[in-house]
């Protein structure tokens, strides 16, 4: 949101979720995990703004998450929006941390790499827990929605909302 929250945390943060829902926040993994896992169908909404003051989205009309055994396993359905589809790319994958890579990076650690914590491949395609970068960037860490300002460019806020 404004970059005085860190999200570069380690897997225990990102378990049990940090911040104020109103600011720098992150629900938690396990209570995504069990809000979500049931058999009923939860939708996710992306709102996503830069420094222009303009605004996208991305929604997903089926999202949830597996347990910790699971890593934390993305699973999203059904695209609409107007920011593209940064998501797809990381569909089916494992969260990691910087204290615990899952990527398919065998060369390095991505969330080292891009300082974030995110469902990584080889790297990402969004990065939204990356670093708080202000607009351009040099290199693909800021907190990146690649399918609408490129991987070198950190947004202004972004939010995840599930129902
Ligand atoms: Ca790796």
């Amino acid at each position: 949101m404004d970059g005085t929250g860190i999200f570069y945390r380690d897997w225990a943060d990102y378990k049990r979720g940090f911040g104020k829902p109103d600011r720098n926040y992150w629900l938690g993994n396990d209570i995504i995990n069990q809000l979500t896992a049931d058999r009923k169908q939860h939708e996710l909404l992306i709102v996503l703004e830069d420094f222009d003051d303009t605004v996208r989205y991305a929604h997903y009309r089926t999202f949830s998450i597996g347990n910790e055994k699971e890593k934390y396993k993305l699973n999203v359905t059904g695209y609409s929006g107007n920011a593209g589809d940064s998501l797809a790319y990381h569909n089916g994958l494992p969260f990691s941390t910087h204290d615990q890579d899952n990527d398919s990076d065998s060369e390095r650690n991505c969330a080292v790499t891009y300082k974030g914590a995110w469902w990584y491949k080889n790297c990402h395609l969004s990065n939204l827990n990356g670093a708080y970068l202000r607009g351009q960037t040099s290199d693909a860490d800021g907190m990146v929605w690649g399918t609408w300002r490129t991987d070198r460019y950190s947004l202004n806020s972004t939010v995840m909302m599930i129902r």
